[in-house]
Formats: structure tokens, sequence, C-alpha cells
């Protein structure tokens, strides 16, 4: 299992270039209502008698009788597409949950697996003049070869059981959960960009490759051309105090003639792991903030601009500088708004409860690398992004285990060098943290263990952060830690479940982790409430440990939040 060999084997992103509208490209968005059926007779020339739904959106919470429906099922939207002109075509899809077939006017065009990534599937040989009939065959079914897995064996799952079967604790929303486009651009045009940044001095280097075959490439910054190499002062960098972006445009002319035009809006910042320390534009940064879930009522997974915008707004105002996309790549408006607000963002790939061994375990590693490298490919432009989690509490009961932990972290550095990688792991001391360049902790005192019992849990928190940092001499990350607290439940003194235990855990935590130098973060887990499967400790089917509601109303650990960060400058 050699990373190089692993790294080297693995599909670049299929989404390709994000879509914009530009002189030379068009982008037609295809949201808004679909034809669904769930049923698996075959509808792959045109659905009949389906029923209207919302897209993006998943089904599950827009279809009375359809909450536990996983499919398969049948979406269709009809559309009539601007003249294409000699161009390519592509439909691109932001995510299907969890396998996608599609067919335009009968003709079978592709098919993906893994939600929460982008795919583009060719489209102009079957693409007409007048209306168009585009069908989707979305497959969400939970499978043990699938990533993540469901219905695993017993003994696999982290906790308690849960209706529909998963082994995580969030809900297996199924649909086309993110904006679907119709994207014409030039033949041989500009296929793939790349903008790397490494330090120099106070400020920092920045690379451009760009993917464009034969051809005149200009390159310009903020309108000024630039070289292939461009050094950019300290007042231009990126960081959350200056969340600064530049345009950067790539010109491709063939014989004098404009072929092709993109504009990357990007921050240029560098991010770096020295001794226990994390290190923005050279500076060392400690992160605050939330996991956070894409999960909104009657959306379910499904992406919507202003639920990303309204959140990274009041992560802003709580004081926060980043969050963790637990357990799965987030959004791509999400990054936008990051990129604009001065939130670091830790990305995480779909492989959330992995487990090993069995015979389905080299497929699930194999769809986890490639996942991976799907979601290198599409955020590593990204100044937000500024850490890879390749995983989120596999199982370490295997041998297996920390060696695929070990091809993971190498293949994100290998696909992308300017970035650390790490896995969130809840079992602190296991093999495989070695291979990571943070170690990502998941940890519950106060609530799985030590229930009802904040000051053996506050000590047990500040115990195991030393053992760790002792046994491993890196940097540790606080990616979990929390306590379900139902809105309006009130105590005094505080006890488990009440607004006031979850917003003293969450000081105490932080007192925990600011008294050591080499916790270079802490995320509260979660942002907002979010929905679960059916299970004994998931009252309403939801996970109480927001600092919001699911509907956004503040608890009282969000004003406490507030007065703790808004205190704290953003570097150390
Ligand atoms: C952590 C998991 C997260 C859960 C959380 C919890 O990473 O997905 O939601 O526990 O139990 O271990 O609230």
């Amino acid at each position: 299992m050699s990373s190089g060999a692993a790294a080297g084997t693995l599909p670049t992103a299929t989404g390709g270039l994000r879509p914009q509208t530009n002189a030379c490209r068009v982008s037609v968005e295809l949201s808004g209502l679909w034809t669904l059926r769930f049923d698996d007779r075959d509808w792959h020339a045109g659905i009949r008698d389906g029923i209207p739904v919302g897209v993006p959106g998943s089904w599950n919470d827009q279809v009375p009788g359809a909450r536990d429906e996983l499919g398969p099922a049948w979406y269709e939207r009809r559309f009539e597409p601007p003249p294409l002109a000699g161009r390519e075509a592509v439909i691109r899809f932001g995510s299907v949950c969890y396998a996608a077939q599609v067919w335009l006017n009968g003709t079978w065009l592709g098919s993906h697996e893994g939600g929460h990534l982008p795919f583009a599937v060719p489209c102009e040989d079957a693409l007409t003049d007048g209306e168009n009939v585009l069908v989707v065959r979305v497959d969400g079914r939970l499978a043990r070869d699938r990533v993540p897995p469901g219905m695993v064996p017993p003994g696999q799952s982290h906790g308690r059981a849960f209706y529909p079967d998963v082994p995580y604790d969030f809900f297996p929303f199924a649909g086309i959960h993110r904006r679907t486009e119709l994207v014409i651009t030039p033949k041989d045009g500009i296929a793939d960009l790349r903008v790397q940044t490494a330090r120099d001095g106070d400020g920092a280097v920045v690379r451009v490759v760009a993917d464009a075959g034969d051809g005149d490439v200009r390159l310009s910054l903020d309108g000024a051309p630039i070289g292939t190499e461009h050094r950019v002062d300290r007042h231009g960098l990126w960081s959350p105090a200056n969340p600064r972006l530049h345009v950067l445009d790539v010109e491709l002319s063939r014989g004098g003639a404009l072929v092709d035009r993109y504009a990357l809006r990007c921050g240029i910042r560098t991010v770096e792991v020295a001794g226990d320390e994390l290190l923005l534009n050279g500076a060392a940064v400690r992160l605050r903030g939330f996991g956070r879930h894409e999960d909104f009522p009657v959306l379910g997974r499904g992406a919507h601009p202003a639920v990303a915008a309204a959140d990274l707004h009041l992560m802003r105002q709580a004081g926060a500088n980043s969050f963790r996309t637990a357990h799965y790549p987030c959004d791509e408006e999400t990054l936008d708004v990051a990129d604009q607000l001065g939130l670091m963002v830790i990305a995480e790939t779909p492989a959330v409860a992995l487990y090993f061994g069995d015979a389905d375990s080299r497929r699930r590693q194999e769809l986890a690398l490639r996942f991976l490298a799907e979601m290198i490919g599409r955020d590593r432009n990204r100044a937000c992004v500024i850490g890879w989690s390749v995983a989120n509490e596999p199982r370490m009961n295997h041998p297996l285990a920390a060696e695929a932990m070990r091809e993971l972290c190498e293949a994100a550095r290998a696909l992308d060098g300017t970035r650390p990688a790490g896995y969130a792991t809840d079992l602190p001391g296991t093999a495989g943290i070695e291979a990571a360049d943070i170690v990502f902790l998941n940890s519950y005192p106060g609530w799985y263990t030590h229930p009802g019992r904040l000051d053996v849990a506050e000590a047990a928190l500040g115990d195991t952060l030393d053992r760790l940092h002792q046994r491993h001499r890196k940097p540790v990350m606080l990616t979990e830690f929390g306590a379900d607290a139902m809105p309006g439940a009130h105590a005094d003194p505080p006890s488990m479940w009440t607004e006031e235990y979850q917003a003293d855990l969450i000081e105490r935590f932080l007192r925990v982790a600011a008294a050591r130098d080499f916790v270079v973060g802490t995320h509260v887990w979660a942002f907002a409430d979010f929905a679960t499967g059916q299970a004994d400790h998931r009252p309403q089917s939801l996970n109480f440990k927001g600092v919001f509601t699911r509907d956004r109303r503040p608890k009282l650990a969000a004003r406490r939040l507030r007065e703790l960060w808004q205190a704290t400058a953003a570097t150390r």
C-alpha cells in the first residue's frame, strides 16, 4: 500500500472547473421543480405521472411518507438549451446522494458514486435544439460496500442502533442535493487550473498552472499581467482579519483569437505546521469554531445559499474563525462565503464510520481514496480551506485500520503538499496517528463518559490532551466536544440536557484547551442541532448538541461563546 502508487492511480476531480458564465462559457442552472417517482421501473426515457419536488433538496422531508425512503427513485427535468455554437457541453451535478445514473433524451450519459462531490457527464451528442429530457436515477440505499457504509455487522458500529441502519450519527438524506447545471465551454479550452502558494518572507509566492493544451495563456491578477510565478506582499494576503480576495484571470488564445476565459476569485495565504504550532502566513493561529452539518428543515441536506450565508454570519458573530465540514465536503457556495468572511475550513471527506477487515473493506478504502482525490481536486485552490480531514472516527479494532489511515493521510499530502492532513479520532493513542500532521481529537467527557460531572470531565480532558501530546509530539486539535441541550431546558446547578450544562461544559473545555499551547484549535460539536435516525438517545430524531437549534435560534451557549471568543484575538 505505498502512498505514491495509490496517489498515482487516483482519478482527478470529476467535476472539472467550477462553472461560470462569461463571453466564452455558459452555465444554465437547472435548479427548481423537478419530477420524481419512487419506483424502480425503467424510466430512463422520461417519467410519467411523477410528483413535483424541489431541487436542490432531499426528498425525505418534502414528500409525505418518504422520510425513510432511500430509493432508488427517478428524477426528471425538462429544459431548452441555448445554442452550443460548436462548443462542448456537460451536465454538472454538485452532489447526488448516494449514486447517480444519468440519461438525456433516452441516451445514457454516465454515472457517479458518492455524495457531496461534484461530477460532470458529457452531453453534447445527446443534446437537441428544442426540449430536452434529463433523467437521473438516484440510489440512496445503505450498503456495506459504500462510503459511508450502512447496514454494518453488529460490533462494527460506534454506538447504539439507528433506524435507518447507519453506523453514524446523522440522517442518510437522499436526493439531488446541490446545484445542477448545463455547462457549455469552448472545445479544447481551459480544462483545469491550479494555484499554489508558498511562504516568501512576510509575503507569498503564487504558482499558477493552467491546463489549456496548445495556445497562448495570459494571466492577470486584479487586472495586471503576471507570470506563472508571482510574489504577493503581506498586504495582499488572505487572513480571518483581512479576507482579501484577488481575481485571477486566465485567457487562452490561438492564432490571435480569444478561445477561452476563466476568472478565479481566490485568496492567497500559506499554511504550515511547525513544531506544535499551526501557522497562517507564518504566524501562529488557533482555530475557534464548530463542526457543521448541512442540515436544515425541509431542505434536508439540500444546499441553499441563504442557509450557508446565515450560518457563517452567525459563526462570525459568535467570534469563530473556522469550522469543519463534518462529515463530508460542504457545498461550494458555502466555501465562497467562507472565503469572503475569512473563515478557515477543515474540509472532511465522506469517509465516516469506516471499518476494516471484511470482504468489502478494500472497496471502501478505494472509495475513500477516490473521494479524497475528488475533494482535493475541487477545493485545492481555496484560501479558506486550511486542512484536510481524511476520515471521521474509523473503527480502529483491526490492524488494517492504522494502515488505511496512513494511506489516506499520505495520499492527501501527495495530492496537495500545501495543507496539513489528519483524521478525526475518538480513540486517542491508537496506531496510525503518526501519519497525521495534526491530531484531530473528538472527545466527550461530561457526556458519554463522566456524565453529569463537569469537574471530573474537565480534568479528564486535560489528561487526555496531555497524554496525546506527550506520546505524539505534534499539535492537537479538539475537533469535537459538547453536550446535548434541549432548547428551553434549564437547571441550577446545571444538569445534562440543559442549556446551562452545555454552556458550562463548553466554557470549561475552552479553558482546558487555552492552557495548552499545543492545542491549535477547538471546534464545538455542533454548530446547530441536526437530524439523525431514530434511536433511544436521539429524542425527536435530533442530535441536540447544536449551539443553535435546527432552525438557528441561539441557545445559552451561543451568547457564552460570543463573550468568550470575541475577547480572543484571531492569532495568539
Ligand atoms: C462523535 C461523532 C459525531 C456525533 C457525535 C455525537 O463524530 O458524528 O454526532 O459524536 O455523538 O463521536 O454527538
